[in-house]
């Protein structure tokens, strides 16, 4: 039995230098994990609640005397009894008592010290039923930040690289190389400007969302002629946070729900998208099944505010048809079991999943693990800057280890 004996809860820093919170737990042997929960900025409305009233240092607070205790003597083998106990130590369906990012921490954390103590990679303990060899997930790598993310960018959010390669070692350099060739394109087009990178690593430029979206596609065009590695542009619209009284408001255009259908659908024409995320607003599920509808198998259409990782959100999307993939971010759901409950329910379906940094992250490997372990379709994490790098380098060590 892998018998916890002590489990901390300190606070870290993320990426944006905002306060989280990191868990150690060690275990009888000596084994140990530390694992840090990262932050998001566009949450969506139905996310377990990331922090209690009081935030990281109320978690932290709280943590000794109401979560500690019940995870003494469990066997952090056992997942489920670990993910119980600390929704027994909350007793909120939100996690808004202990929060979201103590379960996140403690559930990987728990596994994290359960792997080490067995000598194997984290992914083998996380593996889901029929999974028994790694293969690796495509790289959504953001290369050009707007929304919440940058200050003074495009309205669409994120303007990602898909590249796919059986090796993680090329499509991680497809997507490198997408970002340094439309950093150079918007150079070129634009001397005269001081280029900056925003929270995701990615470039922000005062540029339109169509401008930046025509830039990014020749980058890939470019990248997949001297590297002959399948690499395609694809956005995460975050559509919820342009949404207000009805309609989808850009600085350039107002569009009524179909008009916004029918305008996704004509970028994925235009510009040959083949990841599209959040195009609708959280709410809409039938809106998001009419453009999964139009898009059809041309691109992977994925849900991410519009589920959270949340298993009835993620039903009611699956009897719709809503979209073909969902995004997975654990500290969405709260611990791995919440989490891989959503998994197992999308791959069930035919759904594929993404696997997903957050926006504010830890310059930490694990979430590699977590695409390896689900058999992913996507590692959203970026490219560029530590908290990015740590992940696919992560998953570079995964790929030589089984090549
Ligand atoms: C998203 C994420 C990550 P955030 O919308 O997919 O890219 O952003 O962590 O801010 O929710
Ligand atoms: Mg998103």
């Amino acid at each position: 039995m892998s018998r916890i004996v002590a489990a901390d809860l300190e606070a870290i820093f993320d990426g944006r230098g905002h306060p989280t919170v990191e868990a150690t737990i060690v275990l009888e042997s000596g084994a140990r994990g530390r694992v840090g929960a990262p932050s998001g900025a566009s949450t969506g409305a139905h996310e377990v609640r990331a922090f209690p009233e009081g935030g990281a240092a109320e978690a932290i607070r709280r943590f000794p005397r109401s979560v500690a205790p019940r995870l003494a003597n469990l066997d952090a083998a056992d997942r489920a009894g670990v993910d119980a106990a600390l929704h027994a130590a909350d007793g909120t369906p939100e996690f808004s008592a202990i929060g979201g990012n103590t379960a996140t921490a403690v559930s990987v954390a728990a596994a994290t010290a359960h792997a080490a103590e067995r000598g194997v990679p984290l992914w083998r303990v996380l593996a889901r039923p029929g999974v028994e060899r790694a293969s690796f997930p495509a790289i959504v790598g953001n290369c050009l930040n707007g929304g919440r993310h940058a200050i003074g960018g495009p309205d669409i959010q994120e303007f990602l690289a898909f590249a796919e390669a059986p090796r993680p070692e090329d499509s991680i350099r497809a997507a490198v190389r997408v970002h340094a060739l439309l950093g150079e394109a918007i150079h070129r087009r634009y001397p005269a400007l001081a280029l900056g990178r925003g929270d995701e690593g990615g470039w922000v430029a005062p540029i339109g969302n169509v401008e930046a979206l025509e830039l990014l596609s020749a980058a890939c065009a470019k990248a997949r002629d001297e590297l002959g590695t399948s690499v395609h542009p694809g956005i995460d619209l975050a559509a919820s946070e342009f949404f207000r009284d009805g309609k989808y408001r850009y600085r350039d255009r107002t569009l009524d729900p179909e008009d916004q259908v029918a305008f996704v659908a004509q970028l994925v024409d235009d510009h040959g998208l083949r990841y599209v995320e959040d195009p609708l607003d959280e709410e809409a599920f039938d809106d998001f099944a009419a453009v999964t509808r139009a898009i059809g198998d041309r691109a992977v259409v994925v849900g991410d505010d519009i589920y959270c990782t949340r298993v009835p959100r993620l039903e009611r999307g699956i009897a719709l048809g809503s979209s073909n993939s969902a995004l997975i971010k654990v500290n969405q759901a709260g611990t791995l079991s919440d989490t891989f409950a959503a998994v197992d329910l999308a791959r069930a379906h035919g759904l594929s999943t993404v696997t997903s940094h957050r926006s504010g992250d830890l310059p930490e490997g694990w979430l590699a693990h977590l695409a390896v372990a689900t058999a992913a379709r996507g590692l959203k994490c970026g490219v560029l800057g530590g908290e990015r790098v740590a992940k696919l380098n992560e998953l570079l060590r995964l790929g030589r280890a089984t090549g």
